[in-house]
């Protein structure tokens, strides 16, 4: 059964105007390695910490920019929001389509919240606590590329004709501010898009990305705006000693005018500057030592890396079933073409090769779980191939082959084939980065003995569901697992509210 909203009545939650505050005891264990009599053991030890979560329920009037806001992501988007909050439905050959936020997990998925009368109950992921309405976000931004947003739409070609249609007129007035373009870190192949671009040396061009975005805050009337990436890929900066390894040498270097300083670096040191959340939803390694270092000192969220969307999704999914029931997959061969402007930009070597390892490094924390399957070090083979094949344009095919080794030397090879735009998968993801990261800016919260309530860390883990190569602070374990990944980012929301984690346990009934 299905519920809108519900209120949580216990004596650890205490709903006042402004705030929802929670005492929440958090049961985790404890591994050491210990001398008993003689000989070392391994002992798991039970520990229960006292948390108090605050969660600020005054929901914010909320402003995106991003950056690549032409692309075939930051059109749909933006024409996505439109219509859900315009209400448009459209023809299509089979039926009149709504409007809708299907594949957002915060707007389109349930989470449980108990059983009445035996029968399980269920709610809207969002809920669990107050949160941005996507219809209400005030959408902005960045393109080197001066099309607006009606005719990028139509350039993407991926939604309906009788949609774009009506979407036309709120959009045609939609112009990207000029980008930061650097040749030397996109593919050559996009040098003809780039008509709309930021003069000067990269301090001044620090500066603008910073006044736009208060000018953007100041003529929207927006209380607070999230950034985030959803521009071309970029090839990897070199991690230099001097130059980007310390929040220091990396301020240092934007003055002096390095050239080994990407356009997305740039515009994620503007937003640490300002302490607005940035999120890169591309592959490249944006966040530098360095910068990681400055949004730590400063104390401003930082999250990514690459919009996790269709197969890396099914993969994180996949391995981990397989590993998980004792399979051990030995070979996952994942090829996919696609006839997009991303296509066209990852068929250049270096770009392709910050895809290729944000796209191979997702089953990691899956194989080391499983020291009975694989020998320490050992890994599945694991290739990624993508081809530009321009005739399919946004319309990606995804196909994989997953070869594991079963019961007494056999083996089994599972072969997927998935079609699908692939900015319909990535638009709902960029909705959820920006709505979790602004929530997540609202909770405070403190160990019991902790003195002062602290925000989350700036590098914020919460947001790894929906990334392929989730950023995480140093010394974190990274994890890929799609259905871990979700259970901490629900319970974690549960946890200010004061519920319980989802156990599964199901004893009510046993
Ligand atoms: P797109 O090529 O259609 O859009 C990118 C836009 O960025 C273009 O309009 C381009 O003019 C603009 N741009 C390039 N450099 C810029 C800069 N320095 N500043 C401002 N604008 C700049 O690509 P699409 O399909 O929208 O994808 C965007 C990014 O998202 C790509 O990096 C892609 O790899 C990544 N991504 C996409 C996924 C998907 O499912 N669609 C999933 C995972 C990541
Ligand atoms: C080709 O792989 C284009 C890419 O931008 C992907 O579409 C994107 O990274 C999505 O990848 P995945 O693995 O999440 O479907």
């Amino acid at each position: 059964m299905f519920i809108e909203s519900f209120r949580v009545e216990s004596p650890n939650v205490k709903y006042t105007e402004d705030k929802i505050e929670s005492v929440y005891e958090y049961e985790t264990t404890e591994v050491v390695h210990e001398n008993r009599n003689g000989k070392y053991e391994w002992v798991v030890k039970p520990k229960t910490v006292k948390y108090h979560f605050n969660t600020d329920t005054r929901v914010p009037k909320l402003g995106v920019m991003l950056v690549g806001w032409g692309g075939n992501n930051g059109s749909t988007i933006t024409a996505g929001v439109i219509a859900n909050r315009e209400g448009i439905s459209w023809a299509t050959k089979d039926k009149v389509q709504q409007a809708n936020y299907f594949g957002s997990l915060t707007q389109a998925s349930t989470i449980r919240v108990g059983s009445f009368n035996g029968e399980e109950m269920y709610a809207p992921f969002k809920s669990l606590l107050p949160m941005v309405n996507p219809d209400d976000i005030v959408l902005g931004g960045w393109d080197i590329s001066d099309m607006n947003l009606a005719d990028s739409m139509a350039r993407a070609k991926v939604l309906d004709i009788d949609l774009q249609r009506q979407l036309r007129p709120y959009m045609e007035s939609m112009v990207p501010l000029p980008g930061i373009y650097d040749p030397d870190f996109i593919a050559a192949n996009q040098g003809s898009r780039a008509n709309n671009v930021i003069k000067g040396t990269k301090k001044e061009q620090v500066q603008k990305i910073i006044n736009d975005i208060r000018e953007f805050k100041e003529t929207n009337k927006v209380d607070m705006v999230v950034v985030l990436w959803t521009a071309n890929t970029e090839r990897y900066s070199d991690v230099v000693e001097g130059l980007n390894d310390t929040m220091e040498n990396l301020l240092a270097a934007v003055d002096r005018n390095e050239a080994e300083i990407s356009p997305s670096t740039l515009h994620a040191m503007a937003c640490v500057l300002e302490n607005v959340p940035f999120i890169n939803g591309s592959p490249q390694n944006t966040f530098v030592p360095g910068l990681i270092e400055l949004a730590i000192k400063t104390n401003s969220l930082i999250g990514g890396d690459d919009f996790k969307s269709g197969q890396t999704k099914m993969k994180s999914v996949l391995v981990d079933f397989l590993v998980g029931a004792g399979i051990k997959p030995t070979s996952i061969v994942s090829y996919n073409h696609l006839g997009n402007n991303d296509g066209m930009n990852l068929s250049a070597p270096q770009t392709f090769r910050s895809k290729e390892i944000s796209k191979s490094n997702v089953v990691d924390d899956m194989v080391s779980s499983n020291g009975i399957l694989y020998e320490p070090g050992e890994h599945p083979d694991h290739v990624i191939v993508i081809k530009y094949v321009p005739y399919v344009g946004d319309s990606k095919r995804a196909m994989d082959e997953y070869t594991s080794e079963i019961f007494m030397g056999g083996k089994s090879t599972i072969v997927l084939h998935n079609t699908c735009e692939d900015s319909l998968l990535a638009a709902p993801i960029i909705l959820d980065l920006v709505l979790l990261a602004e929530l997540s800016t609202r909770i405070q919260l403190k160990a019991h003995g902790e003195e002062k309530f602290h925000s989350f860390h700036p590098v914020a883990t919460i947001l790894s569901y929906l990334t392929k190569a989730p950023l995480v602070p140093p010394g974190t374990p990274v994890v890929n697992a799609l259905s871990k990944q979700r259970a901490m980012l629900e319970n974690i929301m549960r946890a200010c509210i004061g519920l319980a984690p989802e156990n599964n346990m199901i004893l009510e009934y046993k």
